[in-house]
């Protein structure tokens, strides 16, 4: 942090997506901290956070000048966004792959407005990134007349402080620097989520009147690790190992493929059932013969369902909503061991904790250091007969573009590619397309906020950029539309992505919802697509790609013309392109989907 800037150009960036030839600044020369947001850019450098993605604004124009004037713009870089709740997407679906944070920047309170509703995505998600914002200057003598006045709001943090694990409002740079290794530190440690650091225009702008005594960054940032106690472990072994019927429900885990091995070797060993969930990324690979049923979203296959009654215990590894499953379900009987450590994040005014589920023996750790813990307990035990694997047969019905058609075509075109799904519509079925790999797919927006999946695919996009992994997006056109800018971002750094919008020209969720609705009211169902279709005019979505430097292909109209467009994007996409498919499906969604949404009654 003290160190001199020869030094700090020698140090090796943590991560490399070849993005350090764009948006070069000419050499200053700047080699010590000579402003207080001087300071703060050195606390970030600390971090180890590669990039901040961010939209300008004058209230932290001294920081951004202390990026690109002091640290040349380098570690972190910066990825220019044109909205600010891109920026904090991108930084979401960064921290999906990597499981690590990236920073943020918003301007004031308005930048903060437009953030909010990815940050909270970040949170529900249970995601880390460091959020810097700004005010105008806290002392009202410095403040320019008017602008600084309505961008300057007391307890600037209360706008987000529901749906983030902590802010703070530093006074002094020594103060800032400390908050900003403080929030890296929070952010990463689990229960993971995002932190708001809010950076006063006056302690950013004032120049330093002595030099700031070094730290080390690394001591004020100890990793942290939870681990059960050894006595609940055996427990929770001695219930598995006794168990007729044990069911695992594979909730929110790592991207670690060690830990998803070490959970095949766990079911396998115990011959346990697997559900998992399309909410949260893969945990499980999906066309295991232990795998119940196809994951979903909002309506859980019957199967599913079935699996979770007939269980005499239940190991829960972070499963999003156990109370809610169980409801679905009515009639749970097992025993339940819960892993997790979210008890911790959860407050009174965010209620994305869900219902307070049964449970019998809590393990207050990540599902990572339990399943080993709990394959040591349990020992090599007696060999299992794991059933044989079924085939796995997808067909899509009927001759009409269905989003089941798009998913086969477009499997079909990735062929043997490791392949990540950064996102999937609403319109999504969990039986078209299997998941054997901890990076197959990376879980919905975490916080219900359309207009998420855009940026979090771009972010994803990034992180897995040089990985040789296809990132491809499925995303509704409702979606889509409302997060395209992220596009810019991508095409701008040259990250390569499949972006394939399921474009049924609705909100077509809403659709449902509406019929449902008219339903119990004995009212007409035919006019549940009024307030809700995207067309007369129909939105050409592949030329607001092309718009924005990516290329676009469709409107696809045809089951017929999926194959070689998707050949053809996927070429593009091998070639450093961020791609847009326009695919034109049916209004749909899957069966159990479509049942739970407009039966009637409540
Ligand atoms: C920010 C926000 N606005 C509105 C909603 C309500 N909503 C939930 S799903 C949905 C429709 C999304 O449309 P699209 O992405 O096209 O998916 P489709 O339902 O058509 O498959 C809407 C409007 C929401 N969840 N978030
Ligand atoms: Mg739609």
């Amino acid at each position: 942090m003290t160190q001199s800037r020869q030094q700090r150009a020698s140090a090796q960036p943590s991560h490399d997506a070849g993005l350090g030839a764009i948006d070069r600044p000419v050499p200053v020369g700047v080699n010590a901290p000579a402003f207080g947001s001087d300071v703060v850019a050195d606390a970030l450098r600390a971090t180890d956070i590669p990039y901040i993605a961010l939209n300008p604004g004058a209230s932290y124009r001294g920081f951004h000048d202390s990026l690109v004037n002091y640290l040349g713009n380098e570690r972190p870089q910066m990825l220019l966004c044109l909205h600010e709740e891109s920026a904090v997407a991108i930084a979401h679906g960064y921290a999906k792959v990597t499981g690590k944070p990236m920073a943020a920047a918003v301007h004031s309170n308005v930048g903060l407005m437009h953030a909010t509703m990815a940050i909270f995505n970040a949170w529900g998600d249970r995601m880390p990134m460091v959020i810097l914002g700004a005010t105008g200057p806290v002392d009202a003598v410095k403040r320019r007349p008017w602008i600084d006045w309505i961008h300057t709001a007391a307890d600037q943090g209360a706008l987000v402080r529901g749906y983030t694990k902590w802010d703070d409002q530093p006074a002094s740079p020594v103060a800032a620097r400390e908050a900003v290794l403080r929030a890296a530190w929070i952010a990463s440690t689990a229960p993971r989520g995002p932190t708001y650091v809010n950076l006063d225009a006056g302690m950013q702008e004032a120049k330093l009147e002595q030099a700031v005594p070094p730290v080390d960054a690394q001591r004020l940032m100890p990793p942290v690790e939870s681990a059960p106690k050894p006595d609940l472990v055996r427990r929770a072994a001695g219930l598995l190992r006794s168990a007729r019927q044990p069911v695992i429900m594979a909730g929110r885990v790592s991207r670690d493929p060690g830990a998803w091995d070490a959970r095949v070797r766990l079911a396998e060993g115990l011959n346990a059932r697997v559900v998992s969930d399309l909410k949260v990324a893969c945990a499980f690979p999906t066309d295991h013969p232990l795998h119940a049923a196809p994951p979903a979203v909002t309506a859980p296959a019957p199967e599913m369902l079935e699996t979770i009654c007939q269980a005499d215990v239940i190991l829960s590894l972070d499963w999003l909503d156990l109370a809610g499953t169980f409801r679905h379900g009515a009639d749970v009987s097992a025993k339940v061991v819960q892993v997790s450590l979210d008890h911790q994040l959860h407050n009174g005014w965010s209620m994305d904790y869900q219902g307070l589920p049964p449970v019998d023996l809590l393990l207050a750790c990540e599902p990572d250091v339990a399943v080993p813990a709990l394959l040591d307990a349990l020992g090599p035990g007696k060999p299992q007969a794991v059933p044989e694997a079924k085939p796995s047969q997808f067909t899509p019905q009927g001759d009409k573009l269905t989003v089941d058609h798009m998913a086969v075509a477009l499997r079909k075109a990735v062929g043997e590619r490791p392949c990540s799904l950064t996102h999937v519509s609403l319109s999504w079925n969990g039986a078209s397309w299997p998941f054997r790999h901890p990076l197959d797919y990376l879980g919905s927006d975490g916080g219900g906020g359309v207009g998420g999946g855009p940026g979090i695919s771009v972010g994803a996009a990034l992180a897995l950029k040089g990985s040789g992994r296809l990132p491809v997006a499925v995303c509704g056109d409702g979606d889509f539309l409302m997060g395209v800018t992220a596009l810019w971002t991508a095409a701008h750094y040259r990250i390569p992505l499949l972006m394939v919008i399921a474009n049924n020209r609705s909100f077509f969720n809403d659709e449902l919802h509406q019929e449902r609705v008219a339903r119990m009211r004995n009212r007409p169902v035919e006019n549940r697509w009024v307030g809700q279709r995207i067309s007369e005019p129909d939105i050409d979505l592949a030329a607001m790609a092309r718009a924005q430097g990516a290329i676009g292909f469709g409107p696809v109209k045809e089951i017929k013309d999926l194959a070689r467009t998707f050949d053809d994007a996927i070429a593009a996409v091998e070639a450093g392109n961020t791609v847009v498919v326009d695919v034109r499906v049916e209004p749909g969604y899957a069966a159990a989907m479509t049942a739970q949404m407009t039966r009637k009654g409540d």
